[in-house]
């Protein structure tokens, strides 16, 4: 019971608009899932696919979305770990060669044939989605879709960038972000890690989520702090900084001032993928604090499966707002205002 067509948002061109469109259902490969998609998570990420904002072109038309939740309808005939009637999640690392050396040192991410999910295969704004089996993400039955789904993305973004930031239970991380989508998940997977954390944003509505909601011991509001890295060093116990900084903004202004305000021997995480931005650090206080800069894109198979299970273990709980799939236009225009407190999550029945 598989049906012909489906509903979808597809974009024609770079730019917009996207458009709410019947589309034939595709078929499987060998190696590939079908998964009949439920909700799917709206993260910044295909907002700056309609734009164009990033080097590497999209495929065009495009189905965008890569934090999708659902089950599985349909398998190749290679597929012997995943079963229909599974829950399963689309990614936005929906396949990778499996053969280089950076896939098989687990760096799959890093694999110059990845397949990313709604960028430059189709993604999850679709009532039926193609994964590659070996990389669609294990959902446990007892966990609810909806509010899974944003883990698909945001939440093992963070969760990686979390690990690669080398912070330890007791010592405090900076989310600079922190009510956004990535950002609240950021919050919520900080503390369950036993970190103390520094929320950066701005306004009213995301502060009281980011302190009384998600658990942040401080809030600096980026647009009304006269001083940004006095604040938040002021906000950490001895007024040294942060021992980390994750970066899950989308502005360019403080990837340019992390360095300044993280603990010397901290790490400052850059997540976040603003149009051509560049990082910055004064090089005096980088040398003689011992500070590290550096990269953290999405997550492995491991890193996917490991936080799922802290959110089926109740540890991860994230406001999020359901709306209709057809409607998806109006979540990227609140997003590129930054009117939205954590995360939208599309319903494709609608
Ligand atoms: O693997 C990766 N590296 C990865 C994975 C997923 C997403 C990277 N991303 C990228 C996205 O492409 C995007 O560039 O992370 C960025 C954040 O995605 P998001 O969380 O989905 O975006 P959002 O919900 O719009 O949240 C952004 C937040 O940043 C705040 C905004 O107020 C908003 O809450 N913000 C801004 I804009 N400027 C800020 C500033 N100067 C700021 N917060 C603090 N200081
Ligand atoms: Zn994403
Ligand atoms: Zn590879």
């Amino acid at each position: 019971n598989i049906p012909e067509k489906q509903w979808a948002m597809v974009i024609e061109k770079t730019g917009g608009p996207v458009e709410y469109k019947e589309i034939p259902v595709a078929k499987p490969g060998p190696d590939e899932v079908l998964v009949n998609i439920k909700y799917s998570g709206v993260c910044h990420t295909d907002l700056h696919a309609v734009n164009g904002d990033w080097p590497i072109p999209t495929k065009l038309p495009l189905v965008g979305g890569h934090e999708g939740a659902g089950v599985v309808v349909a398998r190749g005939e290679l597929v012997k770990d995943v079963e229909i009637g599974d829950h399963a999640g689309i990614k936005w690392l929906n396949g990778s060669c499996l053969a280089c050396s950076f896939c098989q040192a687990s760096d799959e991410m890093l694999c110059p044939k990845a397949l990313l999910s709604g960028y430059t295969v189709d993604g999850t704004f679709q009532q039926y989605a193609i994964g590659k089996a070996a990389h669609v993400a294990r959902i446990p039955k007892d966990v609810p879709l909806d509010a899974v789904s944003p883990v698909l993305c945001a939440g093992i973004t963070v969760y990686k960038g979390l690990k690669e930031s080398g912070a330890v239970p007791g010592q405090t991380v900076a989310i600079v972000g922190a009510g956004g989508g990535l950002g609240s998940l950021a919050c919520q997977y900080a503390k369950a890690m036993g970190l103390q954390v520094i929320g950066i944003d701005t306004g009213a509505e995301k502060e009281k989520m980011v302190k009384e909601e998600l658990g942040a011991t401080a809030f600096v509001d980026f647009a009304t702090s006269k001083n940004v890295v006095k604040d938040v060093q002021a906000a950490t116990a001895d007024g040294t900084g942060p021992h980390a900084v994750l970066l899950v903004a989308v502005n360019e202004k403080p990837f340019q001032q992390a360095a300044e305000y993280v603990r010397p021997r901290g790490t400052v995480v850059a997540i976040g993928l603003p149009a051509g931005a560049f990082l910055k650090a004064p090089v005096f206080e980088t040398v003689i604090g011992m500070k590290t800069i550096k990269g953290s894109y999405v997550g492995n198979r491991k890193d996917t499966g490991e936080a799922l299970d802290f959110f089926r273990r109740g540890l991860i709980k994230a406001p999020f707002k359901t709306i209709g799939m057809s409607e998806l236009q109006k979540v990227y225009d609140l997003m590129h205002e930054g009117k939205i407190a954590g995360r939208y999550v599309v319903d494709t029945s609608k």
